[in-house]
């Protein structure tokens, strides 16, 4: 029995797989919380995660495909930064027979260079923000300032585009400025700090629509700076849903937030191992759920829910 166990043990051992994963940096909470909550679903599955962090440039990322091809993983994370580009390094992969997958944002090529793609629709998150805003201010004229992501990166082009799909048709609301905040906190703040400037104050500001939280909780702090009221004066509605925005929720200075998990991992490698396995296909988008969450769903519970969570 021993021998035996012996022998199946080192079975499964030769069979434990090493998992390269290229993350994008640590540019927001959400995106800590993913980079924890892989780890923590590699290491429950045994799986050795060989983790490369890429500072926001894609040049780190190809850098670190092209190390982790050349060491003969078994299979690849990418969090791409942007979404072209990836061609070339993705059909060496394919050459290699390493399957690639992708978390959160998507790349402009072709479907047959990677394996799956694990993320939520985007366009409809920017879509279910727009249509909270549509509802919230009725037919009262509105200005809004958008605060988008990393510029060519999939979730700044298709949220930007949901909220627009959420607001046309209703003349009352428009946006009137848009300016990257590379979807950081200190950036969110600085380039609100210019929109309140060239906006006169912000007074005529009626509304903030910001790609992700954090850059919502970097402008709440410039727009309390500016003397006024986040929240009240400015409405501020985001997409994320980490629990510092819970915790702006509940002080009545955030509006409303769309949730997307952080748990892009446990999917992930869930299709991998059957792939591995015995070569079963996962579908080619495998979507995660989003959900709104306004100042009407006891926010501060959610944030003590949430804040030992991996953010
Ligand atoms: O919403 C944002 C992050 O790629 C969808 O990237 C993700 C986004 C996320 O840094 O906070």
């Amino acid at each position: 029995a021993t021998a035996l166990a012996a022998a199946s043990f080192a079975g499964s051992a030769a069979i434990s797989q090493t998992i390269g994963f290229s993350q994008i940096g640590s540019e927001s909470g959400w995106r800590a919380a993913e980079t924890t909550l892989t780890h923590q679903e590699a290491e429950a599955r045994g799986i050795e995660l060989k983790f490369a962090d890429a500072q926001q440039k894609q040049e780190n990322q190809i850098k670190a495909l092209r190390s982790f091809i050349a060491q003969g993983v078994d299979a690849i994370l990418l969090a791409p930064v942007v979404a072209t580009g990836w061609d070339s390094v993705l059909e060496e992969a394919k050459e290699a027979e390493i399957p690639v997958v992708l978390l959160d944002r998507m790349v402009d090529s072709s479907d047959d260079l990677y394996l799956t793609a694990v993320g939520s629709d985007l366009v409809h998150e920017g879509e279910v923000a727009g249509e909270w805003l549509v509802g919230a201010v009725g037919d009262e004229q509105c200005n809004v300032v958008e605060l988008q992501g990393t510029t060519g990166s999939s979730p700044a082009i298709d949220r930007k585009t949901g909220f627009e799909n959420a607001i046309s048709g209703h003349d009352n609301i428009s946006i009137i400025r848009s300016q990257t905040g590379d979807f950081t906190r200190t950036k969110g703040k600085e380039v609100m700090e210019s929109f309140l400037k060239a906006e006169g104050g912000g007074e005529n500001i009626c509304a903030l629509y910001a790609h992700n939280d954090d850059m919502a909780v970097g402008a709440i702090q410039a727009i309390k700076e500016a003397g006024l009221q986040p929240g009240e004066d400015i409405l501020v509605v985001s997409i994320d849903a980490v629990p510092d925005i819970f915790q702006a929720m509940a002080a009545g200075e955030a509006n409303a937030t769309v949730e997307l998990t952080p748990n892009m991992a446990g999917p992930a490698f869930d299709a991998l191992d059957a792939y591995l396995k015995d070569g079963t296909m996962p579908e080619k988008f495998i979507q995660t759920e989003s959900k709104l969450y306004t100042q009407d769903d006891d926010p501060q519970a959610v944030y003590e829910q949430k804040k030992d969570l991996g953010y």
